[in-house]
Parts: C-alpha cells; sequence; structure tokens
C-alpha cells in the first residue's frame, strides 16, 4: 500500500479566523498589562525563526529532547502499542519521524494525526511523512489546540504527544482543563507523552531565550510583522527591544516587547489607536518551567495519570508519560 495524504481539515475559515485574531489583539492591547497570545508567532516566518532557534546553541531543549525521545520511544511504544500517532503543535516534525520509526519497527503503525496553527508548515509535514513512511495514513488539522480537540475524533490504539515544552506557553490555570479535554480524546489503553522544560538554573534559562545572535529577539518580534500583514497595523518592530526573563515565583520565562521611543500604532482591522510611551511593554510569551511534582499537581481531576516520568542525565529535560489506566498509580 502506498501513503496517503487522508484528510485536512480546517476547523474555522479565514474569515473567522481574522475575526479571532482581531479580536484577540483588542483585548490584549487594552488590557494592563499588554499581551498578546503566542500562537499568533507562528506564520511562516515565524515557524522558520522557530526552527532557527533549535540550531542554537543556548536553546538546549530542542536537543535534549530529541536525545531522550531517541533512548525512550522503544519503551513508550512497548507499553502504549499504539498504531496512530496524534501530534499537537508538530512544527518540522523531526521527532514526529522518530516516534513514527519506532511505531514502525514494532509494527503496529497506521495513521498519523497532526494538528498545527500554521497550515502551510502542516502540510509540508505531511507530505514528508507520507514520502517517508509507505502505507502511513495522515490526516492534518490546522487548528487550534486549546480550541480544536475533537477534531482528533475518538482514541484507541493511539498515542498523543506534545512535544517541545510546548505545554509550558499554556497558563498553569488553564492546564487541567486542557488535560481533561485531551483524556476525552484518548480512550483507556491510550498514552500522552509530554515533554517539559524543566526548572533550573537561571543563568542557563535566561540564556536559552536571550542568544547572542539575537533570533529569539527576530522570534519575538515577528508577532507585530503578523499583526502588520494580517491587520494592516504600522508597528514599526524594530522600535521594540526583546525582553527575555526568568520569574522565579511563576517558574516561567517571559518575553516581552519593550517600546524603546513614544510611539503610536493603528491597527485598523481591530480599530485601535495606541499610544505607548519609551519603556511601555507587551508580553508576548510564558514559557512555564516544571519540576516532576509541580507537574504532577496539575494532573489532579484531569482523568490523566503519570506513568512514566523521563529524564536525560542532567534533567534538563522531561518527558511525562500519562495514561487512562493508571491514575492512582505510583510512576516509576
Ligand atoms: N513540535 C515541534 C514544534 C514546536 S514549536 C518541535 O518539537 O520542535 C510549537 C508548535 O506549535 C509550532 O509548530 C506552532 O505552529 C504550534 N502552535 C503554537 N500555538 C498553537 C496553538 N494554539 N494551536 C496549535 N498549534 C500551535
Ligand atoms: C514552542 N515553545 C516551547 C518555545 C519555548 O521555549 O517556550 C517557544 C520559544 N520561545 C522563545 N524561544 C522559543
Amino acid at each position: 500500500m502506498s501513503g496517503a495524504l487522508h484528510h485536512v481539515e480546517s476547523p474555522r475559515d479565514s474569515d473567522a479566523q481574522l475575526a479571532r485574531l482581531a479580536e484577540d489583539v483588542r483585548v490584549g492591547l487594552t488590557a494592563r498589562p499588554r499581551w498578546l497570545p503566542s500562537k499568533y508567532f507562528y506564520d511562516d516566518r515565524g515557524s522558520r525563526l522557530f526552527e532557527a532557534i533549535t540550531a542554537l546553541p543556548e536553546y538546549y531543549q530542542t536537543r535534549t529532547e530529541e536525545r531522550l525521545l531517541a533512548a525512550v520511544a522503544g519503551d513508550v511504544v512497548a507499553r502504549v502499542r499504539p498504531a496512530e500517532l496524534v501530534e499537537l503543535g508538530s512544527g518540522s516534525g523531526r521527532k514526529t519521524r522518530l516516534l513514527l520509526g519506532a511505531m514502525a519497527a514494532a509494527g503496529r503503525l497506521q495513521r498519523c494525526t497532526l494538528l498545527d496553527i500554521n497550515p502551510h508548515v502542516l502540510r509540508e509535514t505531511g507530505r514528508e511523512l507520507v514520502s517517508a513512511f509507505p502505507g502511513l495514513v495522515v490526516s492534518e488539522v490546522a487548528g487550534d489546540f486549546l480550541d480544536d480537540l475533537a477534531s482528533l475524533g475518538r482514541g484507541g490504539s493511539r498515542l498523543a504527544v506534545f512535544l517541545a515544552g510546548t505545554l509550558g506557553n499554556l497558563h498553569p490555570g488553564e492546564v487541567p482543563a486542557f488535560l481533561a479535554r485531551m483524556a476525552a480524546q484518548l480512550e483507556s489503553a491510550d498514552g500522552f507523552l509530554v515533554g517539559l522544560d524543566l526548572v533550573k538554573d537561571v543563568a542557563r534559562l535566561e540564556a536559552a531565550y536571550n542568544d547572542a545572535a539575537g533570533v529569539t529577539a527576530e522570534f519575538n518580534r515577528n508577532i507585530l510583522h503578523v499583526l502588520n500583514e494580517r491587520l494592516g497595523a504600522d508597528f514599526e518592530p524594530a522600535a521594540f527591544e526583546h525582553v527575555a526573563c526568568y520569574d522565579r515565583s511563576s517558574a516561567w520565562i517571559e518575553m516581552r516587547l519593550r517600546a524603546s521611543r513614544l510611539q503610536r500604532v493603528r491597527i485598523p482591522a481591530a480599530r485601535l489607536d495606541l499610544a505607548f510611551e519609551a519603556g511601555d511593554e507587551i508580553r508576548t510569551e510564558i514559557s512555564c518551567k516544571y519540576t516532576r511534582a509541580s507537574f504532577a499537581a496539575l494532573l489532579a481531576g484531569t482523568g490523566l495519570g503519570l506513568e512514566r516520568w523521563y529524564t536525560d542525565p542532567e534533567e534538563l529535560f522531561a518527558l511525562a508519560l500519562l495514561g487512562r489506566r493508571s491514575s492512582a498509580g505510583k510512576p516509576r
């Protein structure tokens, strides 16, 4: 059987997406402190910039998770025995290939479902997977993992994965409800593998978001390019400085854009006319850092339990295998 790109679904049309963006921007930029949802980083340029971040010497997360995944994928597959891989925020799909390879080696691989907010990256990754894994049926959902999990359909022989530490980009207050919604897409023997960046030395954390080459700064400012392109805004991205610092009390990295001088910005499609004074900031992302205990505390009442906790030798990053089977059981 040859591979088939089976199904591409977009839960919202482009008008609805634009209306949602305009509303999110209106809400965020009229609030104090000002903020923007981090999902709007990821147009094609933003996705390319994220890929460039993954190769930076300071950004230990991607290579650490990839090595860890290579070491434990066989164990995860042996435990869950999946025929379908589901990935939230799949991006370039490099780690997807690694997991699909382990599933193919176990002789059970049939389907792969990808969900990402960037439809172009989604299609490109889908095409690559179809040609790399003959016989694989790939489904794509161009949507939002906070709103569109129901599009994944019913589980069963399913391994869902949410890698890169992207769960950390959700506010901890919204994580339990998100996990409960994910649990609803899984059957009792399915698994959910979540990548988590761990609490560590502050200098190391801050260096990962303040790289010497300035790629993260460009990624951060890209959100303003997105508002210019999609909403007709007239932000001058170069007039905003990149700020990233660790907030110990919340255990998260916070990225902000700081106006370097007085400026006025119009965002016609959001009906906004804004004044920024020098030093005014917009929060663009949080990236939560977890411990095993702080993550386990978020699982209560979600219908998911921690079955395995895998880490690299330096304990920089973790992969938490969650299941619906043994929420009362102790992880090893
Ligand atoms: N999994 C890849 C990419 C991680 S980057 C890796 O491990 O390298 C985060 C990915 O999540 C990007 O591909 C981005 O487009 C996607 N993303 C961000 N917010 C999203 C949202 N709310 N819903 C769906 N996808 C989202
Ligand atoms: C996708 N996500 C896990 C990245 C992170 O580290 O929070 C996004 C990122 N932001 C700045 N650098 C990378």
